[in-house]
C-alpha cells in the first residue's frame, strides 16, 4: 500500500487516512456532502433581517489550507510513527499508543472537514481547491464528534488490527510450541499441500482467530458509520466510493464496467482450473460444474493462483519458469532481493532509495516479538522516510510482492515535497500498481539476465506456460478484487446485518468467483476476519483497479520505450524513456484528477480493461481450446 495516509492505513490500520503502503485515501466530492447543512453564524440585523454570511475570502481559504496541511503533517507522522511502532512489535502498550495518536488525527481531520465547508463555492487557486476537496475524502475512518465514541473507535480499529497480527491457531496451549501456528505456517502449507485433509485443516485453524473479532467489527461499523454521518456521507462504504473524482454511482458503475469486460476471461480460467483440480482431487471433491472449494487453490484466500501451476503446467517439456529455485541456487538473502527489485526502478532513471530506508525496514520475520506480517510501505514522516514491512519469504511470490511495496516507496520519493494532501496517488489504485506495472516486465528473459533462471525459451509453448503461471495470478484475483468491498458497502450501508456478515461473505464468494467453503459455515465464523484488510480497514477496490491499470501503464510504458510486438513480450527494464513518463505521473501525486494523471502516461482519460486483454491474447486462445468440451461457470 502506499503510506498512510495518515500514518495508520499504513500498516494497515488504516483508521484515519493515512497513506500507508497498503492504501492511500480517496477524494472526490460526495453526494451526500450537497445536503449537508452548514453551521454558519447567523446574525440578525436591527431590522430583523438576516444577511447572508460573509463569504470567506480566497486569502482565508489559502490560510485555512495551509494550516491544515501543517496540523495534518504533524498529527499524521506522530500517528504513522506509533502505529510503524506497532506493527514491527505488536504489543498492548504499542497498541494504546497508536490508539492514543489516532483518535487525536481523528478529532483534528473531522472538525476540519467541517470547517472546509465554509469555502464551498470560494474562489483560489487550483491547488487550494484541490485540497480543500481532497479533505473532505482524506479518511478512511471517519469517527464521531462524541469524544467517547471517538476513543472506542480507535480502539476497536486497533485492536482488530492486533488480532490479525498476533492470530494463532492449532493447540496452542504451549504458545511456544510447533503445535501453535500462524498466519505463516497456514500459508505455507495451503501453498504447498497436496493433502485434501491438511489443507482443510489450514484452511479451517486459520480462520479461528476471526470469530472473536466479530463483535469488535460489528461496533466498528456503527462508529465509522456515525462518523461519517457526521461529514456528511451516508455511510462509511459511500466515504470509500467518494474518492475517485465521480459520484459513488458513477465509481460503482465503473466498477461494474471494468469487472464485465474481464469477467468472461475469468470464467475460462476458473473451468480449466477447476477440470485440472478435478484430476488431481477428485470430481467427487472438485464437481465439474460446480464451485472449486477455497482450500485447493494453493492460497490461504483464495485470491491468487499461481500456486496451482505446477498441477496444470501446460507444456511440461518447456523449461522451467520457477524462480524460487534460481533464487535459492544464486543463494539470494532478503536483503538483496530488495536491492535486485529496487534495481528495476533505478534502471529506468529513477533515484535509489534513501539510505534510511536500508537502516529502518524490516525484511525478515524476527522471533522475539510478534509483527504484522502483512507487507506494507511507508513514508513515516511525508518527508521521503520509506521503509518497507515485510517478512520475506525467498521465493518469486515474494520477489513479486517487493516490487509491488517498492511501487509505494517510489511514488512518495517522487512527491514528498508536496502538501500531504497531495501526498497520495492520483487515486488508490494506481498506487497499489505501480510496482505490479514494473513486475509484468520481469520477464524470463530478464530473470536469465540475472542469472535467476537457467534457460528461456521462445517457443510459443513456453509462451503459454509463462501466461497460465501469470493469469493464476492476475486473472484470479479479479472477482476477489471486487467482492471485497461489496462485502463492505452493503456492511456499511446496513444492507448485509450483523447476523448475515458470513452468509453474505460467502454469497458473494459464490456468486463472483465461483469459489466455495469446504466446510459448512455459519454465523459462528467471522471469515472476512481472518482477511488482513477487513480488520485493518483497508479499502480494496483499489487492488481490482491496480490489476486493471497496471495493464494500461505497461503498454503505454512498453509504448514509450519502442517495444515492439505482442504485449506480453515487453520489458522496459533499462529504458529511460519509460521511467521518465512514469516519473511524470507519480511526481502528480494527487494533486489532479485521476484522469490527468491516467492521461500523462498513458494518453487516455479512461480506465480500460483492453491491454489486460491484449496481454493475455494467448492464454485466452489456449483457454478455449481446453475448454471446448467443458460447461463452464457454476
Ligand atoms: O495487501 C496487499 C499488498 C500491500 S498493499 C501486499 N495486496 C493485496 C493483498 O495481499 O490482499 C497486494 C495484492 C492484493
Ligand atoms: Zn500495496
Amino acid at each position: 500500500m502506499p503510506r498512510l495516509a495518515s500514518p495508520l492505513v499504513l500498516a494497515g490500520l488504516a483508521s484515519s487516512l493515512l497513506v500507508v503502503g497498503c492504501g492511500p485515501k480517496k477524494r472526490a466530492e460526495p453526494e451526500a456532502e450537497a445536503k449537508q447543512e452548514v453551521e454558519v453564524e447567523v446574525v440578525e440585523t436591527k431590522d430583523g433581517a438576516i444577511p447572508a454570511p460573509a463569504k470567506p475570502s480566497t486569502e482565508e481559504a489559502v490560510a485555512f489550507v495551509k494550516e491544515v496541511d501543517a496540523k495534518l503533517r504533524e498529527l499524521w507522522t506522530a500517528e504513522s510513527k506509533a502505529a510503524w511502532t506497532h506493527a514491527t512489535d505488536i504489543t498492548d502498550e504499542h497498541a494504546a499508543a497508536v490508539a492514543a495518536a489516532s483518535e487525536q488525527s481523528m478529532a483534528y481531520i473531522g472538525q476540519a472537514i467541517k470547517d472546509a465547508r465554509k469555502f464551498d463555492g470560494v474562489e483560489a487557486d487550483p491547488d487550494t481547491l484541490r485540497q480543500l476537496h481532497l479533505l473532505k475524502v482524506a479518511t478512511t475512518l471517519p469517527a464521531p464528534t462524541d469524544p467517547a465514541k471517538r476513543k472506542e473507535l480507535a480502539e476497536t480499529a486497533t485492536k482488530l488490527d492486533s488480532m490479525y497480527g498476533t492470530g494463532k491457531w492449532g493447540d496452542c496451549t504451549d504458545p511456544e510450541s510447533d503445535a501453535c501456528k500462524n498466519m505463516g505456517d497456514a500459508m505455507e502449507i495451503i501453498s504447498t499441500s497436496d493433502d485434501y485433509d491438511e489443507l482443510l485443516t489450514a484452511w479451517e485453524g486459520w480462520r479461528t482467530i476471526s470469530p472473536p473479532m466479530r463483535p469488535l467489527y460489528q461496533r466498528f461499523v456503527e462508529l465509522g458509520n456515525e462518523g461519517a454521518r457526521d461529514i456528511g456521507y451516508r455511510d462509511v462504504g459511500e466515504l470509500w466510493r467518494s474518492g475517485y473524482d465521480m459520484s459513488p454511482a458513477e465509481f460503482e458503475a465503473e466498477m461494474e464496467r471494468l469487472w464485465q469486460q474481464v469477467k468472461p476471461l475469468y470464467t475460462q480460467l476458473h473451468c480449466h482450473a477447476r477440470a485440472k483440480l478435478g484430476e488431481k482431487f477428485g470430481v467427487d471433491k472438485v464437481p465439474a460444474e460446480g464451485m472449486i472449494p477455497a482450500h485447493l487453490l494453493g492460497n490461504l484466500w483464495a485470491q491468487e493462483w499461481p500456486n496451482i501451476y505446477d498441477d496444470m503446467i501446460p507444456y511440461p517439456d518447456q523449461p522451467s519458469i520457477d524462480v524460487t529455485k534460481g533464487l535459492e541456487q544464486a543463494k539470494y538473502d532478503e536483503l538483496k532481493m530488495v536491492k535486485t527489485a529496487e534495481g528495476f526502478f533505478t534502471s529506468l532513471g529513477l533515484d535509489p532509495l534513501p539510505e534510511t530506508f536500508w537502516q529502518r525496514s524490516l525484511f525478515v520475520k524476527p522471533d522475539d516479538r510478534e509483527v504484522q506480517c502483512h507487507a506494507s510501505a511507508w513514508d513515516v514522516g511525508y518527508n521521503n522516510d520509506l521503509r518497507i514491512k515485510m517478512c520475506i519469504k525467498i521465493d518469486m511470490e515474494d520477489f513479486v510482492t517487493i516490487h509491488h511495496e517498492l511501487g509505494h516507496n517510489y511514488y512518495y520519493m517522487n512527491y514528498y515535497t508536496k502538501p500531504v494532501l497531495f501526498q497520495s496517488g492520483a487515486h488508490d489504485g494506481f498506487h497499489e500498481g505501480i510496482g505490479d506495472t514494473l513486475a509484468l516486465s520481469v520477464t524470463p528473459a530478464y530473470l536469465n539476465n540475472m542469472g535467476l533462471l537457467s534457460e528461456v525459451s521462445e517457443d510459443p509453448k513456453a509462451v503459454i506456460n509463462k501466461q497460465l503461471a501469470d493469469g493464476l495470478e492476475k486473472i484470479a484475483f479479479l472477482p476477489f478484487g471486487l467482492l471485497i468491498d461489496r462485502w463492505r458497502w452493503g456492511v456499511f450501508s446496513g444492507e448485509i446485518k450483523p447476523d448475515e456478515y458470513n452468509a453474505a461473505w460467502w454469497k458473494l464468494r459464490n456468486e463472483y468467483q465461483g469459489v466455495a467453503a469446504p466446510v459448512e459455515r455459519s454465523e459462528a465464523n467471522f471469515d472476512p476476519g481472518a482477511k488482513y484488510h477487513i480488520p485493518a480497514n483497508t479499502p480494496y477496490s483499489r487492488y481490482f483497479l491496480a490489476r486493471i491499470l497496471q495493464f494500461q501503464f505497461h503498454k503505454a510504458l512498453c509504448d514509450a520505450a519502442g517495444h515492439e510486438g505482442p504485449l506480453h513480450t515487453c520489458s522496459i527494464y533499462g529504458s529511460e524513456e519509460a521511467g521518465k513518463k512514469l516519473h511524470a505521473m507519480l511526481a502528480m501525486g494527487a494533486s489532479k484528477p485521476w484522469p490527468d494523471a491516467l492521461e500523462v502516461v498513458a494518453g487516455t482519460r479512461k480506465m480500460d480493461a483492453g491491454p489486460m486483454l491484449e496481454y493475455f491474447e494467448p492464454l485466452q486462445g489456449y483457454l478455449s481450446e481446453q475448454n471446448q468440451d467443458r460447461r463452464c461457470g457454476w
